[in-house]
């Protein structure tokens, strides 16, 4: 039996999401440079997020940044699983493993994952397979190509629509394959294959996609999309980090993937407290 209630009940209530704290195990990382990659540095790095109110782990072993060169299965492996094991010695915490090879998510739920999160919503070979084969959570993302050159000419018809149209074959594809609807966590992937007009109309019209009836994730951190407006390098975006937060909350996401725990807590903790009131 799949207990969904925590992510359910968020999505349903309106209660305050549940976040995320990015935990990047790539050299190559962009807004962390790498810094985190060794064992060490990340269970500090962990233990702070855990502290600052993060729920969720998400470990990320491939770089999908514009650009980003593809990375080994070998190598993902290397990165992810002892940081994987490590934190699940420490914590008591919910991980979540950012991969698309089937290789990963199959080790990763083997040392205790709970939730696969998939960029590219477990459509690489065998990865509906590895998933069904578990009763871990997944989260399907929602990407137009791929990372290195998604960003050249993004098109859609209708960008919401043809959004919900990919969840939906994803859904059905998750059902074929063996898993079933409430194990699944929908996410339109801001920044990946959009513009920045196209990421601001997704924002503005996140609440759209609830009529599918599953949680909604939503990751714009310190991403590009904040960068071109505000005109700020990675180091700056976090006024830009927050107020995204703060408007995919407030239409019912139920996970925001941030790299600044604490301070989106604390936009949370506001928001909170004035929905008690409105
Ligand atoms: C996302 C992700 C996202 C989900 C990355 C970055 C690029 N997974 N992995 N959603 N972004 N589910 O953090 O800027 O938006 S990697």
């Amino acid at each position: 039996m799949v207990n969904t209630s925590p992510f359910i009940e968020k999505s349903i209530n309106n209660a305050a999401p549940q976040i995320m704290g990015i935990l990047n195990v790539t050299p190559d990382s962009f807004s962390d440079g790498g810094k985190f990659s060794q064992i060490d540095a990340a269970m500090y790095q962990v233990e702070q997020m855990i502290n600052d109110g993060a729920e969720i782990i998400d470990i990320g072993g491939e770089s999908t940044r514009p650009g980003a060169k593809d990375v080994s299965k070998s190598d993902e492996l290397l990165r992810v699983i002892p940081v994987l094991k490590a934190i699940k010695q420490r914590f008591n915490v919910l991980v979540s493993i950012d991969t698309s090879k089937a290789a990963v998510m199959s080790e990763s739920i083997e040392h205790g994952a709970d939730i696969i999160n998939d960029v590219r919503a477990l459509q690489e070979p065998e990865c509906l397979t590895v998933v069904a084969q578990s009763d871990i959570r997944v989260c399907l993302m929602h990407m137009q190509g791929q990372p290195r050159t998604m960003q050249e000419n993004p098109q859609y018809e209708h960008l919401i629509q043809d959004i919900k149209d990919f969840f939906v074959g994803r859904i059905q594809a998750c059902k074929n394959a063996g898993i079933i609807k409430n194990r699944i966590i929908l996410d339109p992937g801001f920044g990946f294959g959009k513009t920045v007009a196209q990421n601001y109309q997704l924002l503005a019209q996140l609440s759209q996609f609830s009529v599918l009836g599953l949680p909604l994730l939503s990751g714009t951190s310190r991403k590009s999309m904040l960068g071109s407006l505000l005109n700020r390098e990675v180091d700056q975006r976090l006024s830009g980090s927050i107020t995204t937060a703060i408007l995919a909350a407030q239409q019912g996401a139920a996970i925001i993937r941030v790299h600044d725990v604490k301070e989106t807590i604390d936009a949370m903790k506001i928001l909170q407290e004035t929905a008690n009131y409105s």
